[in-house]
């Protein structure tokens, strides 16, 4: 599906640092709106190979803050497009997204997020346990006895797709449009130069050799520290292990997505008829895919407390990606204190739903040298302004 390029040039306008999703989707737009094809997207290892194909695929828009609203919304709209725009079929399948209440205190929150989403026209709203039964007939309503579902918050536009072709249909169409993808290319350092007027970006050095540019963008998530090291940067990102896990293909009986916060599980099932189920993060900071067999038995025992009559299914794979996770549970996005070093990271969880928009965005920004509107509230300086966009209770899970 694309080209392969021998040899790097000796500079490029512009270099991309990790083909996951969003580097490609970046060099995606910044060729086909803003006429920017000199950019070369360096990738350590393979195209897609970090959480771009590690991620369980989860697309909705059902957050808790304006700006988490607004910029995941327009991320759905373009998911609508996507298959048609790349002439690959993305299985993009709306599905309708419940999150489950166990408690009054969850509804609370539940109510909450509905009000928020109708009010930029997202459709959520809150729904009573008599909706989620009909929905969901299979479901153990009370949950094994001992957590009772009371209601859940209802978001019909949530959605799956195919994670590998998202990154395959972003990486095709950039290649067409004449930029370069670099496989098994590992930036190491970053130069800087400074005359006077602060730190700015000269180049990078690959474990190919040095490149000379002016502009990089990094979209590298769970290694985020190490190439903010390499610009004498710190942010507030910690690197936690999420695990997920899918089961042997059965007929297709789950039609919805369900997220339960309290007993850390959510479950889809794909086009293949697997059951793609997750959990929490790991909860300490490490910096390692090893899938561990704790994650798995207490995730099964909490899928059968939802639906006891999967006791005979197996589960067919395991893995883990590096989760980049921010105190606010928001990205962290646009420029930074280093003229010409562009940032797309704390994707944490959640990153894979904002591939289109995080593309769209961070092409207008690095084109232009300045952060497009709907990513104001994601910028570096909030941490120092105390200015944090709080979302973590429209976090997937207890993470
Ligand atoms: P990645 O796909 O990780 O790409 C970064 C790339 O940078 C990697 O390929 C890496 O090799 C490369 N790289 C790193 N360092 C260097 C270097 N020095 N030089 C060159 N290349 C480098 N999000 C959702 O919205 N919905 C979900 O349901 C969901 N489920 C998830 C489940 C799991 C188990 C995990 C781990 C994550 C999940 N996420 C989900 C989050 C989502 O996967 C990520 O936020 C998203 O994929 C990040 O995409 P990316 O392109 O920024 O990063
Ligand atoms: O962001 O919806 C999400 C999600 C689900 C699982 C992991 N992230």
């Amino acid at each position: 599906m694309f080209t392969r390029h021998e040899r790097l040039k000796p500079s490029y306008d512009v270099v991309i640092i990790g083909a996951g999703g969003h580097g490609l989707a970046a060099a995606y737009y910044l060729a086909r709106d803003h006429g920017i094809r000199d950019v070369a997207i360096l990738e350590k290892g393979y195209l897609g190979g970090g959480n771009t194909g590690r991620n369980t695929t989860i697309i909705r828009s059902n957050y808790l803050t304006p700006e988490g609203v607004q910029f995941y919304d327009e991320s759905v709209r373009l998911w609508q497009d996507l298959s048609q725009d790349f002439d690959l079929n993305l299985f993009y399948s709306t599905r309708g997204h419940f999150t489950l209440a166990h408690t009054d205190a969850a509804m609370r929150t539940m109510r909450w997020r509905a009000e928020v989403n109708k009010h930029f026209g997202v459709a959520s709203e809150a729904v009573d346990s008599q909706a989620v039964r009909a929905a969901i007939p299979m479901m153990d309503m009370t949950c094994g006895g001992h957590a009772p579902v009371v209601g859940a918050l209802y978001h019909a536009p949530g959605a799956i797709a195919r994670h590998d072709a998202v990154a395959w249909g972003y990486g095709r169409g950039a290649d067409q449009r004449g930029a370069e993808i670099h496989q098994n290319t590992e930036v190491v350092a970053i130069e800087l130069e400074d005359q006077g007027s602060g730190a700015r970006v000269a180049g990078v050095i690959t474990n190919r050799g040095r490149i000379a540019t002016r502009k990089v963008l990094c979209a590298v998530a769970g290694f985020t520290p190490r190439l903010l090291a390499m610009v004498g940067l710190r942010s507030p990102i910690y690197i936690h292990p999420l695990q997920a896990m899918v089961s042997e293909p059965i007929k297709p009986w789950l039609d919805p997505i369900i997220v339960s916060a309290s007993l850390h599980v959510y479950v889809s099932q794909s086009a293949r008829g697997e059951l793609v189920m997750g959990a929490s993060l790991d909860p300490y900071e490490l910096h390692s895919t090893r899938s561990t067999l704790d994650f798995a038995e207490s995730l099964a025992a909490h899928m059968l407390d939802l639906f006891p009559f999967l006791s005979d299914v197996k589960v067919n794979r395991q893995w883990a990606g590096l989760a980049d996770m921010t105190p606010d549970f928001a990205p962290i996005m646009g420029l930074t204190p280093v003229r010409g070093f562009y940032l797309d990271s704390g994707w944490g969880t959640w990153g894979f739903k904002a591939t289109p928009v995080c593309g769209k965005t961070m092409s207008y920004t690095v084109a232009k040298d300045a952060d497009h509107p709907l990513i104001k509230g994601f910028t570096f300086d909030r941490f120092a302004r105390y200015a944090l966009t709080a979302e973590k209770g429209a976090a997937s899970v207890g993470h």
